[in-house]
């Protein structure tokens, strides 16, 4: 059903199709290995997977360009890969190895890279999008016109702090696009217990901002609505708020029990609404790619997976003297000072 109508509104290439194909399953994959890891114990700490929720991130990143910037809460893996951070290096941070992108010291919820623009991975729920607008402070005083997608969830678009950054962000034109992550629980409290109006897109009106609905199991609507909000922000008109309605199928992290939902929910979503199943429907009746292509596709990228987990496994543990490392800034380089 879904697939058909992304299939008519769209006239997206097959390597786009292709692309976003890849780019999800690589998400999917990673997180089933990561569930894995976690359950042999080489995984410690909080691990919340991203698995149901694929579209979003890779339809945003769609519309992104080399300088734009992201910034999300601990439910971070898919956004480090959409933004073509190094499996390996985001697996081995899971395992607390030298080999991962914070040399093993911040784990799941705490990795970075500059080169990538990617600023994290923050536990403290909301604490992230005041740092979003922040950031696209920056490059609104620098003069150039990149983005700052900041993602938060259903249960942080609660907090007192979105709406102070709202202000400031209307007021002063930030280039920032505000993704609600609607997945429509926070833990084990379903949207409806906890929040007085379902509809999250218009909480940016009281501040003039723009809002805007979208389907977040179908990446053509994603990627469509990307395009809009970048656009908006690039011109100069200040922020814009996505809500992208999703589903996460996993428990909140690891640890959950998931008692607060059915089994028959999650199947019924899973069944009718996969992400990946209506890409790789799209690909399929459109004549895209054979079936053959697509295992292809599958067994490239769970070697890639499996290459990242044996070095997760491999890299050695990080060096005591790690401790006293990287907890001053240093320096720095004169291009971002
Ligand atoms: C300030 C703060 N309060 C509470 C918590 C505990 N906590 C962690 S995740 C979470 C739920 C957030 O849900 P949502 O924003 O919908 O994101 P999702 O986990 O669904 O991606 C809570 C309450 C926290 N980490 N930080
Ligand atoms: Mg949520």
């Amino acid at each position: 059903m879904a697939a058909k109508k992304s299939q008519k509104k769209s006239n997206v290439s097959a390597e786009e199709l292709l692309e976003y194909y890849r780019d999800m399953l690589l998400i999917r994959r990673f997180e089933e290995k990561a569930g894995q890891l976690y359950g042999m114990g080489l995984i410690g700490g909080f691990c919340h997977l991203y698995i149901g929720q694929e579209a979003v991130v890779v339809g945003l990143e769609a519309a992104a360009k080399e300088g734009d910037k992201r910034i999300t809460s601990y439910r971070d893996h898919g956004h480090m890969l959409a933004c073509g951070m190094d499996p390996k290096g985001v697996m081995a941070e899971l395992t607390g190895r030298e080999g991962g992108y914070s040399k093993g010291k911040g784990g799941s919820m705490h990795m970075f890279s500059s080169e990538k623009h990617f600023y994290g991975g923050h536990g403290i729920v909301g604490a992230q999008v005041p740092l979003g607008a922040g950031l696209a402070f920056s490059d609104k005083y620098k003069g150039n016109d990149n983005v700052t997608f900041t993602y938060f969830g259903d249960g942080a678009a609660n907090q007192g702090q979105i709406y102070e950054t709202f202000n400031m962000a209307a007021l002063w034109d930030l280039p920032v696009i505000f993704v609600i992550e609607n997945n429509q629980y926070a833990m084990g409290t379903s949207q409806k217990r906890s929040t007085s109006t379902p509809d999250l897109y218009t909480r940016g009106e009281a501040f003039g901002i723009p809002g805007e609905i979208v389907d977040g199991m179908n990446v053509l609507a994603v990627k469509e609505a990307s395009e809009k909000a970048v656009a908006h922000c690039r011109a100069g008109k200040g922020p814009y708020v996505l809500e992208v309605k999703t589903y996460r199928y996993r428990g909140h992290s690891m640890s959950d029990p998931a008692k607060y939902r059915t089994r028959d929910e999650v199947q019924k979503m899973r069944d009718e609404r996969d992400p990946i199943e209506q890409v790789r429907d799209l690909l399929l009746t459109g004549k895209h790619a054979s079936e053959d292509d697509l295992k292809a596709i599958d067994k490239d990228i769970k070697a890639v997976v499996n290459e990242s987990a044996e070095f997760a496994k491999e890299s050695p543990e990080p060096d005591l003297s790690e401790l006293w490392t990287d907890i001053y800034a240093e320096e720095l380089p004169q291009e971002n000072a």
